[in-house]
């Protein structure tokens, strides 16, 4: 898509099962949002929906259905959502990485055993198989010399990934389709919670013939190696790096006013700890394992959710979310980009936008922005199996509720 151009995409659902569409991190109205039941009716099998929208950013987005998300996502519908800038910066290349992560059996097939509660209040459906655009990576041939734009996406189900590139210094240039002050990641470690979008450009210094590996080293004894940058042994297309700047121009988000900011806080409740137990806290049981302030709302998103919050329209809002569980969470957000501005308190640098917010067990992060998109929006957990054991709400903009049915 092209930045500012509106779109239209008939979704035939040729599924026996009802589905939508939702598009990760395009701020758009809510009757195109996706959710069934809060933004739209499901659309039946057999039935066709047109979405019609215009991307305000441009960035690295991606789209999923937002119904049986286990199974659908889980089995592999989705895809990359690239909306262009209108003037794209000087890199000679770009690449698109969505990563996904399977549980394949010994025969092959995708394993059964979607839902289940165990793993549900712990990590979730964490796969054996990771690929790149649908396949195991083999080699990604580069150049010696040559700068590359890679727009990183994490489309699993539920595993984080930490991404390294062996002699290789990426630089961060937005975050979750939002333009960031360009920078080395902490560590030169690329964190990325399902749902969550990093692209980076990465200036290929490396030896020509040469392989460099790409490891995952997020979970502690089970990194392994993604990929490798394989050099051909031409010379470098260019004797030092490309002197050009690496910042994007900046998308036209409102800018929250933080000193008249009305303040929220979503703790995130329950799960497992450390095998003694659930932690319920009077959580409503069944398939909950997971809360939001107390309230459990489970599944995909269905007709009938209360809001959690009520936000008025146009207004800057700060909300603290504050994890208080053993385990870690991507918050998503929909309709809306925020800024990161503390992480524990502590400020975080280069003016980061993210739809998505991954908390580790015990932080907490405050994210800011203007409650400027009318309608229900759901506010959840991108960890699938924690989404749809009660990780959601409803965060409601305005009292305009044209998007429900
Ligand atoms: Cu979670």
């Amino acid at each position: 898509m092209r930045q500012g151009e509106p779109v239209r995409i008939v979704v035939d659902n040729k599924l026996e099962q009802d589905t939508t569409v939702h598009w990760h991190g395009i701020r758009l109205p809510i009757s195109m949002d996706g959710v069934p039941g809060i933004s739209q009716l499901p659309i039946r099998p057999g039935e066709t929906f047109v979405y019609a929208f215009t991307p305000p950013d441009a960035g690295t987005f991606w789209y999923h259905p937002h119904a049986n998300s286990l199974q659908q996502l889980g089995r592999g519908l989705a895809g990359p959502l690239i909306v262009e800038e209108k003037e794209p910066p000087p890199v000679d290349r770009e690449l698109v990485w969505m990563v996904m992560d399977w549980r394949l059996g010994t025969d092959g097939h995708i394993a059964a055993g979607f839902g289940n509660m165990m793993e549900a209040g712990m990590a979730g459906r964490i796969g054996n198989t990771v690929t790149i655009n649908g396949i195991v990576p083999a080699d990604e041939p580069v150049r010696s010399g040559e700068r590359v734009r890679i727009r990183l996406i994490n489309a699993a189900l539920a595993r984080i990934m930490a991404l390294r590139f062996q002699g290789h210094r990426p630089v961060v240039v937005a975050i979750d389709g939002q333009p960031c002050d360009p920078h080395e990641p902490a560590g030169g470690r690329l964190l990325l919670g399902p749902a969550m979008r990093i692209d980076v450009v990465l200036d290929m210094q490396g030896d020509p013939g040469r392989r460099y590996t790409v490891t995952d080293d997020f979970y502690d004894g089970i990194d392994y190696t993604l990929t490798h940058l394989a050099y051909s042994a031409a010379p470098p297309v260019r004797p030092h790096p490309l002197d050009a700047p690496l910042g994007l121009s900046r998308n036209p988000l409102p800018e929250p006013d933080i000193t008249t900011a009305e303040r929220r806080e979503l703790v995130l409740q329950g799960g497992m700890m450390g095998g003694r137990g659930m932690r319920m806290d009077g959580m409503d049981m069944g398939r909950a394992v997971w809360a939001i302030n107390g309230m459990s709302m489970t599944g995909d998103g269905h007709a009938g959710m209360p809001p959690l919050t009520t936000l008025e329209l146009g207004r800057s809002y700060i909300v603290r979310l504050r994890n208080d569980t053993a385990w870690w969470h991507p918050i998503h957000l929909h309709g809306h980009s925020f800024r990161v501005l503390h992480r524990n308190e502590a400020t975080v640098p280069n003016a980061i936008w993210s739809d998505t917010v991954l908390l580790a067990p015990q932080e907490s992060a405050d994210i800011a922005f203007v409650a400027d998109n009318p309608g229900d929006w759901m506010v959840h957990c991108h960890v699938t199996d924690h989404q749809t054991a009660g990780m959601m709400a409803v965060v409601r903009v305005g009292d305009d509720q044209s998007g429900r049915r």
